[in-house]
């Protein structure tokens, strides 16, 4: 309750009591609670075993990548990749080819961002045209549980670029301190320590994700770029975007996709 308002409220009880004939104490009325803001809900759910909610998005806030048809064979492995990013969630579902995704015991799953959607900033110019990312997102995005049934469980590590702007490698913790079990690998948050994400499986070969933002210790500016990779044995065998190779059969790399957020309530 704002002050100004109690205040009023207290000079208004207070006149009813000096009003009230018989003399006896008038009950003060039980102020209104504070309208409450209400709960934004996202108009995707990962918890209702579905993509069909992907229909009936606002479809100028949803962006999709899609696999080029021709490109080199370690790159293949993702169809394509949908984006919806809204006031509080980034909404990702997943389609790979399962002929290329066999070992399913631990699949890494990386997302990447150009968080501030500038090419001044960032790197890992390894997968995409231009070393613009901020943050390396990653953890697996399908796992055998002990009972050998798959599950999806996306909460992520999020580490950020320690490389030269522009530059290539995995330089993703700092350099001068040895990255272990201990600190996380280096990571701005370990995986599992916050609870970011969630997912689930939808098809045999699809899987929706949902990452809770302000858990994510960079802002990710309204627009931004992004990209992916799926991996086995922790080699990438999927990335998108990606490009036809060239005549040579070398890889021709693609730029991220930018990505717009759907800022209604
Ligand atoms: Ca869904
Ligand atoms: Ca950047």
């Amino acid at each position: 309750m704002k002050k100004f308002q109690f205040a009023l409220m207290c000079a208004a009880a207070l006149a009813f009591v000096a009003c009230d004939k018989k003399g006896e104490p008038t009950p003060t009325p039980t102020p209104d609670p504070e309208p409450e803001v209400p709960e934004f809900v996202s108009k995707i759910s990962t918890s209702d075993k579905s993509a069909a909610d992907w229909d009936k998005l606002p479809a100028e806030y949803v962006f999709t990548t899609t696999s080029a048809a021709n490109p080199v064979e370690n790159r293949s492995a993702l169809k394509s990749v949908k984006v919806y990013n809204d006031k509080m969630y980034l909404n990702v579902l997943v389609e790979w080819d399962a002929t290329k995704v066999t070992d399913l015991s631990w699949v890494p799953f990386h997302i990447y961002i150009d968080a501030d959607n500038s090419d001044a900033t960032g790197g890992y110019a390894d997968e995409f045209a231009v070393g613009s990312v901020d943050l390396c997102i990653e953890t697996a995005i399908l796992s055998k549980g002990d009972d050998g049934v798959l599950v999806s469980n996306y909460n992520p590590a999020i580490f950020k670029w320690w490389g030269e702007v522009g530059g290539s490698g995995w330089i993703w913790s700092d350099p001068s301190v040895p990255a272990d079990e201990t600190n996380a690998w280096g990571a701005l948050v370990g995986e599992g320590k916050l609870p970011i994400g969630t997912s689930q499986i939808v098809a045999e070969n699809m899987v929706e994700i949902q990452l809770l933002r302000e858990l994510i210790p960079v802002e990710i500016k309204n627009e931004f770029k992004i990209g992916f990779d799926i991996q086995q044995n922790w080699s990438s065998v999927g990335v998108l975007p990606n490009a036809d190779q060239d005549e040579t059969g070398v890889e021709v790399k693609a730029p991220l996709m930018t990505v717009k957020t759907d800022l209604a309530d």
